[in-house]
């Protein structure tokens, strides 16, 4: 059975033709004809979420994993607001989430009506594009509904892709329904070009290349795939470029010219040798990095020439040096330019950075192998243990800082909710993306991010392949290590910190993981923690598993900043 409703099916018809399968429900009435549609055709995977703020982030994860679009659906009012979170991290990272939302139609807007707000526009800062469709009275209504969705679905399955907003206006009755198969609606296909540099940006840009002795790469978050890997190798090898890729850029390079713990080396550079790590060509693409230290070293050892790569063209001048903007995938300038011969002899630089961090990386296992147990040692046992070709998502706060600061993590999918950096959601999120993949879906997570987003255990989809790792330090321990906002002197100061930057609190999770169904583990030392990752990662474990891991604040704080002040002490002499 489907809604008699023509628009809705006019939806459900063209999601189809453009292949997009995955719909996130959430339970509602404005919304009825849109479930009774999309759950009762039995074309699509249907499932249903309660909480909207995690059904976004969950959708999302769904999203990443399946490499398509995903469809949320929700009611009026405070419903469609709480999708505003995924909205925004989807928007942020380039995620084609279709966000669709149930209304009153506009003559009863703003009328002291139930359960209803202004939906217009409401995710306006955060989409890519958005329409509210007319109702469904007359054909010419049909028709501009058809162009609408068209028009919005094509931008979600673009080479630009990003989140849409339907707002649906729906009118009494809200659930009638006919036992009918959905119609066949004319589909407006979008088409997808190539762009190329044109023969004048090629020459331009090969004589950048050519004139620059220190080439730097900076790859930011991305989900990255072969083509861009062979694409960026054979660009480093001909050019001698030094790549810093985070673990979030999940490139997986082959050549000696990767840097994956940037924040390391930066850490150990002094004002006397800034010169031999400053580029004089700066190549960027994919979105944030964690590294705040290369942020803060390249705007102040800005490049003479920084190109930024963009499909869709975004001028991103987060160096404050940005000369020349591409529209295009990275992997094709890439493969345009690896086509050149460098006159110059490549290499230099790169050794720079490799001994650099060949260096560092000595006093970071020198230093984390007789550090007391802790976060930082606790997440590096964690990454050191999870199974090769699986999955790690880090959620933010100083969990995602140590896991960049890891050196010799191979062959995994690295993830996390970076392109707002918010703690609301990475639970749902990594619960969304395990529930349809085979691997071992491993995430860390702190304490506060964990129990503001616990609502991502409420639903039917944790995956036996769903392993959580919370590392429980009693607050918002990030805040110890940033603007030494913990030692600030007074006892005014340190009150202020314990209750409103670190909100300290004392809760476990051990009853939540069994009010959901989860094993639960946990570990508060070294020891301990080594043979619960025994038994988390046991070849035959089928059941998700939560691993409480317990540290304490002050050790963390103190493990964490120790390790850059020896850094600074070999090379800064600080
Ligand atoms: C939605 C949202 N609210 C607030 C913040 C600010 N914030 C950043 S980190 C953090 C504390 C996180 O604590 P926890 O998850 O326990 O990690 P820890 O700092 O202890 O590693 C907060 C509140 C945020 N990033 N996102
Ligand atoms: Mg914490």
């Amino acid at each position: 059975m489907i809604s008699t409703k023509r628009h809705i099916q006019q939806l459900a018809s063209l999601l189809l033709s453009k292949n997009i399968f995955d719909i996130v429900l959430c339970p509602g009435s404005r919304n009825g004809p849109l479930i009774h549609t999309l759950a009762g055709c039995g074309q699509f995977d249907c499932r249903v979420i309660v909480d909207e703020r995690s059904a976004g982030y969950f959708a999302l994860g769904l999203s990443q994993a399946k490499q398509n679009p995903v469809v949320i659906v929700c009611s009026s009012g405070t419903a469609a607001v709480n999708f505003s979170p995924a909205v925004a991290e989807a928007f942020y990272q380039n995620i084609p989430l279709i966000v669709v939302t149930a209304d009153r139609p506009a003559y009863w807007i703003d009328q002291l009506e139930n359960q209803c707000i202004n939906q217009t526009n409401l995710y306006r800062n955060f989409v890519k594009h958005s329409c509210s469709l007319p109702l469904e009275a007359t054909d010419s209504q049909l028709w501009h509904a058809a162009r609408l969705i068209n028009d919005i679905l094509n931008t979600a399955v673009s080479d630009t892709p990003g989140p849409v907003h339907i707002n649906i206006p729906l009118e009494e009755p809200l659930h009638q329904t006919v036992d009918e198969p959905l119609p066949d609606i004319k589909v407006v296909e979008a088409t997808n070009t190539s762009i190329h540099l044109d023969e004048k940006a090629l020459a331009i840009v090969t004589e950048d290349i050519r004139k620059a002795d220190n080439i730097l790469v900076i790859a930011g978050q991305s989900p990255g795939n072969a083509e861009i890997d062979n694409a960026l190798t054979l660009f480093a090898q001909k050019t001698g470029a030094v790549v810093v890729a985070e673990y979030l850029a999940n490139l997986k390079l082959s050549v000696d010219c990767c840097c994956a713990c940037p924040e390391l080396v930066l850490g150990s550079i002094s004002h006397a040798d800034a010169a031999v790590f400053q580029p004089d060509l700066l190549i960027t693409f994919g979105r944030h990095l964690v590294s705040k230290r290369i942020r803060e070293f390249l705007r102040a050892h800005k490049p003479h020439t920084h190109i930024h790569l963009d499909a869709d063209g975004g001028h991103r001048d987060t160096y404050q040096a940005l000369t020349r903007v591409c529209a295009m995938p990275p992997k094709l300038f890439f493969e345009q330019l690896a086509e050149m011969q460098r006159p110059k002899s490549p290499g230099d630089y790169a050794k720079t950075w490799k001994h650099r961090e060949h260096d560092v990386l000595q006093i970071y296992q020198h230093y984390l192998y007789q550090a007391p147990f802790s976060d930082f040692t606790a997440c590096t046992r964690v990454l050191n243990a999870v199974p090769e070709h699986s999955v790690i998502h880090l959620g933010n706060s100083s969990t995602v800082r140590y896991a960049v600061l890891t050196p010799g993590i191979k062959g995994i999918t690295c993830l996390g909710n970076r392109g707002t950096s918010g703690i609301d959601g990475s639970l749902s999120t990594a619960v969304g993306y395990a529930s349809c993949h085979l691997q071992i879906n491993t995430l860390i997570i702190g304490d506060l991010s964990f129990f503001y987003d616990a609502n991502g255990l409420w639903n039917k989809y944790l995956g036996n392949n769903l392993r959580i790792v919370l590392l429980n330090n009693g607050g918002g321990n990030i805040f110890n290590f940033v603007e030494n906002l913990a030692d600030r002197p007074g006892d005014e100061n340190q009150a202020v910190f314990q209750n409103y930057f670190f909100a300290g609190h004392s809760a476990k999770a051990k009853g939540l993981a069994s009010a959901f169904g989860l094993a639960y583990l946990h570990a508060d030392s070294n020891s301990r923690l080594d043979k619960a990752l025994e038994e988390f990662y046991a070849p035959d474990r089928a059941v998700p598993t939560l691993l409480e891991v317990f540290t304490d604040a002050c050790t963390n704080t103190t493990v964490f900043k120790g390790l850059f002040s020896k850094i600074k002490r070999k090379y800064l002499n600080i």
